[in-house]
């Protein structure tokens, strides 16, 4: 017969944390927010760290490489998305590694032969008024000339005015040369008075942008995630498919970590893909594997070597997989039985495996809750594609904007590698949706606000630390009446 865990299944929305003592150095300023993201010895440090608990989800329509250079500059990880061919999945990563901060690809070239309608209509386009003018209009062209809002005057000029006659060019185009580091080139910009400076290699090519805008960026950036040769950290998706061609480009690539991107991990498949990255390159490439919901997954995928383990079922915003198939479990539950297996497992062999709570956070205050009930980090699509880093479009919808949204089991991503795990090589039926977001502007912005809302929660607990807060974190459970008192109630709110 089968069996009946009783204890219902609940979500983070159930509850809610309550306060411990503050002490006076309790304050968001003091509060760490470092976060294991590999599995580590008792007493010794992880091979690889978090700076902030965040991670973006493996999707198409939220982690490609400008998103995985915006979190690791913010301290943390992103996981860029597996559906996509093995060459274009290592490109992003390549694209991750070869990222010097500020140092930017050109997005805004042309050739001498085009005119000043062209100039106009890619500022237009880009919305950047800076360009490089290369013999083949690419961003890696022989480098001729310079374009700027300053070298034209629209009210005078004509718009068939050729590139060539007013492009700064010859002994006034002031390049860098590639190699220089980041503070030499911002040198040349004050020495020169400019607001941009092309780098170039020994012939003259170009190689990079850098703006006098980036370079201040860069300096406000303390917590970037960065490797021993200081670039950023990437994670990458892959399947239990095509691991062993997968996985070799994406370490070519310079990945750091990969993670098995799949609805449902407690599988023989995931043990061998696991088993067979060990064997090929040791401690060499860690591996997150997933999605679990109760101790017995935890314990098959820790047993089989895994890095950290990635839990929930069918909580996604965009995941339809419980009215699908009636699999899963209320996300604070999921996280509340596997943490206490985990530390089981730390107790009995002295190997700590982080774990990452994946999908359903809707509010903010539900990292700090997933982080108080176990979890060492959390993993979040729906709150990452918001933001213009995101590699979706952004529509205008009523009076605002939204950013397209869907799911890697949607007609539209037709990742069937992470659904189907027995041998058909197209999606059977759909496990997700394709939806639109609120625009919510830059990452920088947005995941700064959440990050000062889980510290200052924490000073509220008198945790200066994840690990303080999942040793001493209170937690009730809340009734549906108490719910509702937790918003504003009784008052006609003004500017509604
Ligand atoms: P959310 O942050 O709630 O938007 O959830 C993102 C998570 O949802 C992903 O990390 C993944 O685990 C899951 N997902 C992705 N696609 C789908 C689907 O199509 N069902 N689900």
């Amino acid at each position: 017969m089968a069996r009946i865990i009783n204890e219902p299944s609940r979500t983070f929305g159930e509850y809610l944390l309550l306060p411990n003592l503050t002490t006076k150095d309790c304050i968001v300023d003091n509060v760490d927010l470092s976060t294991p993201l590999t599995r580590f010895k008792k007493g010794e440090e992880p091979g690889l760290k978090l700076n902030i608990p965040f991670s973006s989800a493996i999707m198409q329509s939220v982690s490609d490489n400008n998103m995985a250079i915006a979190l690791a500059k913010n301290g943390g990880i992103a996981f860029i998305y597996g559906s996509q061919t093995i060459e274009e999945e290592a490109e992003m990563v390549r694209k991750v590694k070869k990222y010097k901060a500020g140092f930017v690809i050109s997005d805004s070239n042309l050739t001498p032969n085009h005119t000043l309608e062209d100039v106009l209509a890619l500022k237009e386009k880009t919305g950047h008024s800076t360009m490089a003018i290369t013999d083949d209009g690419t961003p890696t062209g022989k480098l001729l000339g310079i374009v700027t809002s300053r070298d034209y005057r629209i009210t005078r000029d004509p718009l068939d005015k050729k590139v060539s006659e007013f492009m700064t060019q010859g002994d006034s185009l002031i390049v860098g040369k590639e190699g220089i580091t980041l503070s030499e080139a911002n040198n040349i910009l004050w020495d020169n008075k400019l607001n941009a400076v092309p780098i170039v290699d020994e012939d003259f090519n170009l190689v990079y942008m850098v703006f006098r805008k980036d370079y201040s960026d860069d300096k406000e950036n303390p917590r970037a995630n960065l490797d021993n040769q200081k670039r950023y950290i990437v994670g990458a998706g892959i399947n239990s498919r095509d691991y062993k061609e997968r996985v070799p480009a994406l370490v070519d690539a310079g990945v750091d970590i990969v993670c098995i991107d799949s609805s449902e991990g407690f599988s023989e498949w995931q043990a061998d893909t696991i088993k067979w990255i060990k064997e090929e390159y040791g401690e060499r490439v860690k591996i997150g594997a997933g999605n679990v919901v109760e101790p017995e997954g935890f314990r098959y995928l820790a047993d089989a070597g895994a890095d950290f383990v990635k839990i929930g079922i069918g909580g996604g915003s965009i995941c339809i997989t419980r009215e699908q198939k009636g699999i899963g479990r209320g996300q604070a539950s999921a996280v509340l039985d596997v943490a206490a297996a985990r530390d089981e497992y730390f107790e009995q062999t002295g190997i700590y495996v982080p774990l990452c709570s994946d999908g359903g956070l809707v509010q903010d205050y539900h990292i700090t809750l997933a982080l108080a009930m176990g979890a060492d980090f959390v993993m979040l699509g729906r709150y990452f594609a918001r933001f213009d880093e995101s590699p979706t479009a952004k529509i205008k919808y009523g009076n605002g904007f939204v950013k397209e949204y869907w799911g890697e089991g949607s007609n539209r991503a037709r990742n069937w590698a992470r659904y189907d795990l027995g041998g058909k090589t197209d999606l059977q039926f759909e496990e997700g949706v394709d939806s639109y977001v609120p625009y919510a502007g830059k990452l920088d912005d947005g995941l700064g606000t959440t990050l000062h809302k889980i510290k200052s929660t924490m000073c509220n607990l008198g945790s200066k630390s994840i690990y303080q807060l999942q040793k001493t974190a209170r937690l009730c459970l809340v009734s549906s009446t108490s719910i509702s008192e937790g918003s504003a109630h009784d008052v006609i709110l003004k500017n509604q």
